[in-house]
């Protein structure tokens, strides 16, 4: 191996700089995945999805060639480090959070189960923005990615993209994804020709009307005003008007018939965000020649839906008028389409066009695709029986529930070596294929040398990011990452901080220290999020500056969580923060990278929460909180009031009176703390109030429970045999067996 890096870097690896090493391994890289026979079957899957949030590429790629550990022993040999060399890499931001990360684990799970499914998505150059620091608040900048040495690589495809009065030329870009011992597929990235970088000026900010020269500069940038609402609409458009010829033009390529695009093609639809490629194939194959009723048909039969969320706000109606001004030559058949569910059904709830002119854009994928999935078994059954129920009703036999996964390649083989290499010793390898493999573990549960090698590994990682990060390695890591979002909770959290913080100044002192640890990005227009940010940092500050406090607790903040962030911490936790308000996170993935990775779970009966305490059991995850069905009840009847429990529980009270406390005015900005404040008191939306002392008496029970080593590391034991469940490799067969049929 030594000799072929060598080759590929034309010097010795030893007189190499880091990024002349990079380099060659991404062309020995690019040069294997060549050599890989492409995937192919009955049907071919597009999954089209505005985010694909991929992570560094090297190390992943390396393990699914098979060749990670040679490389890495090799160049050991020449005295230099794989991880070293990693950091060279720059991390593509293409996604969000959770819906963003599984398209991407999703891609390693179609390829290594050798199917044949692509991915299609918009090439971002500043990805989602970098988050910044400065005086306890967050500051957006742009996060550029792309280099001229990267994993993209420019193809001859290119299209010419309609919009209202002009076009815009396209072009795709595509990046290998390789499965793990197994084949190779694309994710296909269309980018404009036209784009201008130096559009962006002062933080994130640019000319939000200038289309040809913006359209990908940003994912989902600032949306608050109605020139960043109609930019997303020229990024979705564009999205699928390229998915949607590119689709064909393969077709034809292979010459399929195009009235048989349905026994050739399935279109996983993620999320809404590309639901427009329904109308807009529609539009493609009548130009065609094909009648609009065997158009619809056809399209109906090749598209199938995924639902990531039942918040409100969160579900997409565009209205009427701005798809008149991005896309009219949609809008007729939108219309039409309307007019057929219209003619159906009186039901209101199940229109497309509702009576204040907005589009309803799942409503569109619900009647005209023939898939309708959720991604939690409670998530799913919430779907049914309340948000999409009008269409449950209507058609039973288009839903289904496809539980979410995760790699296990990239969240337990790339990010935690030493426990792969520790479970591999005492089961075999065979988990690597079948992760319900890890079972096995459960045959040590009483073994008290392989307990102590757990915890030791826990130490050894918890150590590494303790070095990185400044933290007391002998404390408890305590760690919630994930956007920024009030049912997610974060504020509750911060509350227990505050409550830990009085304990101590009271010299209730815990039995071993605590790190609370949050990575935390929120949306630039969303000033609550900013607030809880701002809540947090200043809090952190506090902490960090009180002699009495400080040995004790710890509250950081990582700034720009990302990816890569993400491997270095789950790794290291032992206690995962799942506290979303019941009923509101569909599924979460993080809680299952946490389990996998031997974290405990503290979390509410939300979205896969429920199924891994169904696995685990009770004694091995803590839960605490209203149910989801009492929490949908306090909606539907509009009984929940903060301010009741503000003013029945003088702990409440004192927890929250802290936020605006003349410690926190001194070091914060009385405007955001104010409002916060403000907030939690007298609208609280997420109920972060209602849940408060249970969640305190829970983690306080958690924290105690540390200290039983031994029953602590059979948690941890059981946590890792049981996530076998969660390989995305178990997703994705399902929705090849029950959806896509490749
Ligand atoms: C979007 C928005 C947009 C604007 C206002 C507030 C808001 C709140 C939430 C969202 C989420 C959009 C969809 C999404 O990302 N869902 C996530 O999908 C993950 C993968 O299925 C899942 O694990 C998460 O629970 C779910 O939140």
């Amino acid at each position: 191996m030594l000799t072929k890096l060598t080759n590929y870097a034309k010097k010795p690896i030893a007189e190499c700089t880091n990024e002349e090493i990079y380099a060659a391994l991404m062309q020995l890289t690019k040069d294997l995945a060549a050599k890989r026979p492409v995937t192919s079957g009955n049907r071919k899957l597009y999954y089209v999805s505005a985010e694909f949030l991929l992570g560094k590429l090297l190390s992943n790629n390396l393990i699914n060639l098979g060749i990670r550990e040679e490389v890495s022993a090799a160049l050991k040999e020449a005295g230099k480090s794989l991880s070293e060399i990693e950091e060279c890499e720059n991390e593509p931001s293409l996604g969000n959070g959770g819906l963003g990360r599984l398209a991407a684990c999703f891609l390693d799970s179609i390829a290594t189960l050798q199917l044949p499914g692509d991915g299609i998505g918009l090439n971002y150059h500043f990805g989602l923005f970098r988050q910044l620091f400065r005086e306890e608040k967050q500051y957006e900048v742009p996060n550029p990615w792309i280099t001229d040495d990267g994993w993209l690589e420019k193809t001859d495809v290119a299209f010419t993209i309609p919009f209202n009065g002009f076009s815009l030329k396209s072009r795709m870009y595509d990046i290998a994804v390789l499965g793990y011992e197994g084949g190779a597929n694309r994710l296909h990235l269309f980018d404009v020709t036209t784009l201008d970088e130096d559009l962006v000026k002062d933080g994130i900010n640019f000319d939000k009307t200038d289309i040809a020269h913006n359209l990908t500069l940003f994912l989902y940038p600032d949306d608050s005003d109605r020139a960043g609402h109609l930019l997303r609409i020229y990024q979705q458009y564009f999205m699928v008007s390229n998915a949607a010829q590119y689709i064909l033009a393969q077709e034809k390529a292979m010459d399929h018939t195009l009235k048989s695009l349905d026994k050739h093609v399935v279109i996983q639809i993620n999320d809404t965000h590309p639901s427009l490629i329904i109308p807009e194939l529609i539009r493609l194959l009548t130009a065609e020649g094909i009648s609009t009723d065997e158009a619809i048909r056809i399209v109906s039969n090749t598209c199938a839906y995924t639902n990531h969320t039942i918040l409100a706000e969160a579900l997409e109606k565009w209205p009427l008028e701005y798809l008149e001004e991005v896309v009219p030559h949609l809008v007729p058949i939108i219309l039409e389409l309307d007019k057929r569910v219209k003619a159906k059904y009186e039901d209101e709830k199940l229109h497309i066009l509702d009576e204040s002119g907005r589009v309803h854009m799942a409503h569109m994928d619900m009647h005209y695709g023939f898939s309708v999935n959720g991604v939690a078994a409670l998530h799913t059954e919430i779907l049914k029986s309340t948000e999409l129920a009008p269409f449950y009703a209507i058609y039973p036999e288009k839903f289904n529930n496809k539980t979410n996964g995760i790699t296990f390649r990239r969240w337990i083989m790339s990010c935690n070596p030493e426990l792969c290499e520790y479970i591999t010793s005492l089961i075999g390898d065979g988990w690597k294929k079948d992760a319900t493999e890890l079972e096995k573990l459960l045959a040590f549960k009483e073994d008290d040398e392989v307990l102590n090698r757990m915890l030791a590994i826990k130490e050894n990682n918890k150590k590494a990011l303790a070095k990185e990060l400044d933290l007391n390695p002998d404390s408890i890591f305590d760690i919630q990452i994930k956007r920024l979002h009030e049912y997610k909770r974060q504020q509750m959290n911060a509350l227990y901080a505050i409550y830990k913080y009085f304990e101590i100044k009271s010299g209730k002192l815990p039995a071993r220290p605590i790190t609370m640890i949050f990575g935390a990005k929120a949306a630039p227009a969303y000033i609550i999020a900013k607030d809880i940010i701002h809540l947090i940092l200043c809090l952190s500050k506090i902490v960090r500056e009180d002699p009495e406090v400080s040995p004790y607790l710890k509250i950081v903040m990582v700034e720009n969580y990302n990816v890569t962030f993400a491997e270095k911490l789950i790794p290291a936790c032992d206690i995962s923060e799942q506290i979303s308000l019941a009923s509101k996170e569909a599924s979460g993935t993080g809680n299952m990278k946490f389990m996998l990775n031997g974290a405990v779970t503290l979390g509410t009966m939300d979205g896969a929460n429920v199924e891994i305490s169904e696995l685990v059991g009770e004694d091995n995850i803590y839960i605490f909180g209203e149910s989801s069905d009492a929490v949908i009840e306090k909606y539907a009847k509009r009984s929940y009031r903060s301010a009741d429990i503000y003013d029945g529980d003088p702990l409440v009270e004192k927890l929250v009176d802290f936020i605006i406390d003349k410690k926190m005015i001194r070091i914060g900005d009385p405007i955001c703390l104010g409002r916060l404040y403000k907030d939690i008191i007298v609208k609280d939306w997420f109920m972060a109030l209602l849940d408060l002392r249970a969640y305190i008496d829970e983690k306080e029970r958690a924290f105690a429970d540390y200290e039983n080593r031994r029953e602590w590391a059979q948690k941890m034991l059981v946590n890792t045999a049981k996530a076998g469940f969660f390989s995305s490799d178990r997703t994705i067969a399902q929705y090849n067996e029950d959806i896509w049929k490749l």
